[in-house]
């Protein structure tokens, strides 16, 4: 009955038993901990239907001593956020929602190559079992034909110099149809669905990416950024390519040159000299 409840159909034959006909579309708890396979990430597994922005709980959760590899899931965000202030369309049922929360013993100017190794683990993924084209664009997309599938914000908190916890947010389009984007995303937009239209269900992705993830987070803890750091450039969306990237100083134009091993994109300049780029925004690439 409780499951009944819950949005799951279930036949009953009496004296006989139950046969469960369909779990709800919903996301649950219990049904991502059953399709897991790593060890380390949704540890503990903390969902919700509608709230602010899984960054902001899993945040709160980590200042409470959360263990790494919390999972925070939501169905629905009202307060998306993405990097700078802009927002994030996180509407119910299409989408996946979530962050992570990761206690590397880091320093703090080396956190910068996590998202980085998260982007990897989501574009690997998505190459190898949804045969999706994508690439990662500099410093936290996963792009699709050359349109955003997925967006991370990586948020931290530090004692001193080293870490204390880091929140990694995803938002990743699974089953969003083109005509349902809002339209001002409507042409830099795609999904999962549109672009590997066998796609039905959310909580496969959601292991799948999970797991890619662990294990490019875990070969970044064990072995370092230059472990991942050619397979990054190997996918890069940027490389070779002429750019606009916007930095807090101003803007930098000119050829996507490389990711150096603190995670910083190289930028060639017209004049052949190379700009190091820490932070930033590509607002262009041709
Ligand atoms: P960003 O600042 O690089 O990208 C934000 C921009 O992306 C927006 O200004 C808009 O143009 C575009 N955009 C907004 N929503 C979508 C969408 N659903 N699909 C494609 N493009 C979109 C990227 O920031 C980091 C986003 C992280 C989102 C996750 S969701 C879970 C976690 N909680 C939270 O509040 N944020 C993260």
């Amino acid at each position: 009955e409780t499951l009944t409840g819950r949005g799951y159909r279930i036949d009953e034959v009496p004296g006989e038993g139950y046969r469960l006909l369909e779990t709800p579309a919903m996301l649950d708890g219990c049904d991502i901990r059953t399709a897991l396979a790593g060890t380390l990430l949704g540890k503990e597994i903390y969902t919700f239907g509608k709230i602010t922005s899984t960054n902001d709980v899993a945040i709160a959760l980590a200042r409470g001593g959360a263990v790494e590899g919390t999972l925070v899931v939501a169905e629905e965000q009202t307060r998306g956020r993405g990097r700078q202030g802009r927002g994030w369309h996180s509407p119910p049922g299409t989408g996946l929602w979530f962050s992570i929360v990761l206690r590397p013993a880091f320093e703090a100017a080396d956190c910068s190559v996590i998202s980085l190794a998260v982007a990897l683990g989501i574009a690997r993924v998505l190459r190898g079992s949804y045969a999706v084209k994508a690439q990662l664009k500099w410093p936290n997309d996963v792009m699709v034909n050359g349109r955003k599938i997925c967006g991370i914000l990586t948020e931290g908190e530090f004692i001193g110099n080293k870490v204390s916890f880091i929140v990694v947010g995803i938002g990743l389009n699974v089953l969003t149809g083109a005509k349902e984007f809002p339209r001002e995303i409507r042409d830099i937009a795609t999904s999962l669905k549109i672009e590997s239209p066998g796609v039905t269900g959310r909580t496969q992705v959601l292991a799948d990416v999970l797991e890619s993830i662990e294990s490019e987070y875990d070969r970044l803890c064990t072995r370092g950024f230059e472990e991942i750091r050619q397979e990054i450039l190997e996918h890069s969306f940027l490389i070779g390519r002429l750019i606009k990237v916007v930095t807090g100083d101003g803007e930098v134009d000119g050829i996507a040159h490389d990711i150096d091993r603190m995670g910083a994109l190289i930028v060639r300049k017209d004049n052949g000299s190379l700009e190091r780029i820490i932070a930033g925004d590509v607002v262009r690439v041709i």
